[in-house]
């Protein structure tokens, strides 16, 4: 057994929701600590209005009582307050009544860099709108509610996950220039776990890779577009000699720019990786598109956006990085009752000679 997730849900359809299954069984869950993660996703510089609509609130339809996983599927909901002024333009079933609110016109100029174009083109759509509702960053409230478990399965092993912006001072120099010519930016996030042990991961194939699963979870984030393990593209130009970390006495390490894993397995160091964000692709002075209806070339979509997102990237890539962290522990340790699965991480710790350092 290990950690599955499932998400549905279009930006501006009823709701965000999230399926985790091979949770342990009494894991305690506090919901504070999952909106207080939903309100830090939501800030940041740059955001768009929608954020000021939104107000992101976890609720458990299942596999919870009394604040203790069962050990059954979990089923998390985030509500789209937004949705009230799509109601007609979003509707699940075919709408009643004349079309009115957002979303009732077909959206035919499909944006550079964004999933308007492939998305008609693969899935046979006439209307981008079908694609991109799904494709939208908005997803990612659910992805940060199921991060906030998986964390709370980490504490439990004494495994801490923080993500932040990589360089925070450049970063609204370079928003507050890109608003004022209605452009946008993009970023470079880090994410740090400490406390994570020798041995999560394998090298015993390719998908059991810690390295490769973490890439894959940051990857999958939108408008992510290069991840980075330890030193990553830097160890490239360096000597074998400058590029590894040395072990010392307690089997650990003074230096590391392995970023914690070595051979696609945890090594006992803190795992650091790096995620870079494209710059948004909804621009308020539009790149050059072609309508899908008529082939007349024209100006892609306009509508409201952020024009920076780095912040909420630095939440959602900690959730992502922690979902696959805990992922990884459950398939180390096991465990359907949580008792077992410390019991089992803390017997491991004793038949190994590895000393924590950070
Ligand atoms: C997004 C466009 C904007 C963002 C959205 C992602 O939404 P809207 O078109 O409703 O203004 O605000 O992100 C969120 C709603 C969110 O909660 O992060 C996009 O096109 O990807």
């Amino acid at each position: 057994m290990t950690l599955g997730l499932v998400t549905a849900g279009e930006s501006h359809g009823p709701a965000l929701v999230a399926i985790v299954t091979g949770l342990p069984a009494g894991l305690v869950l506090e919901r504070e600590a999952i909106d207080a993660d939903l309100r830090r996703r939501q800030q940041g510089y740059g955001r768009s209005p929608r954020q000021q609509i939104e107000q992101d609130a976890v609720e458990v339809l299942a596999g919870l009582r009394h604040g203790r996983t069962l050990g059954t599927p979990l089923a998390l909901v985030v509500q789209n307050r937004d949705h009230k002024n799509w109601t007609w333009g979003m509707s699940p079933w075919p709408p009643a009544g004349e079309p009115t609110g957002k979303g009732t016109k077909p959206v035919t100029l499909p944006r550079p860099g964004h999933a308007d174009l492939a998305g008609v083109l693969k899935y046979g759509l006439e209307d981008t709108r079908d694609a991109l509702e799904r494709a939208s960053a908005r997803q990612t409230a659910v992805l940060v509610a199921a991060g906030a478990v998986a964390k709370a399965l980490l504490a439990a092993i004494e495994i801490e996950v923080a993500g932040g912006v990589h360089d925070e001072d450049d970063l609204q120099r370079r928003i507050d220039e890109a608003r004022a010519e209605r452009d946008t930016a993009g970023g470079v996030v880090e994410v740090r776990a400490r406390g994570v042990p020798p041995g999560l991961g394998s090298y015993a194939t390719r998908d059991d890779r810690l390295d490769a699963r973490l890439a894959a979870a940051l990857m999958g984030i939108q408008a992510v577009k290069g991840v980075e393990i330890g030193e990553g593209f830097a160890l490239a130009g360096l000597r074998g000699s400058e590029a590894h970390d040395e072990i010392v006495a307690g089997f650990v390490r003074e230096t590391n720019r392995a970023g914690g894993i070595e051979a696609g397995v945890s090594n006992g160091e803190e795992i650091v990786v790096r995620a870079a964000m494209k710059p948004l692709p909804t621009l308020m002075k539009p790149l050059a598109s072609v309508d899908l209806e008529t082939g007349e070339p024209g100006e892609a979509l306009v509508e409201r956006s952020d024009v920076a997102a780095v912040e909420a990237l630095a939440v959602v890539a900690e959730a992502a990085v922690a979902f696959e962290l805990a992922r990884a522990a459950r398939e180390k340790f096991g465990g359907d009752a949580l008792g077992d699965f410390v019991g089992a991480w803390r017997a491991y710790l004793e038949r190994i000679p590895w000393q924590r350092t950070r």
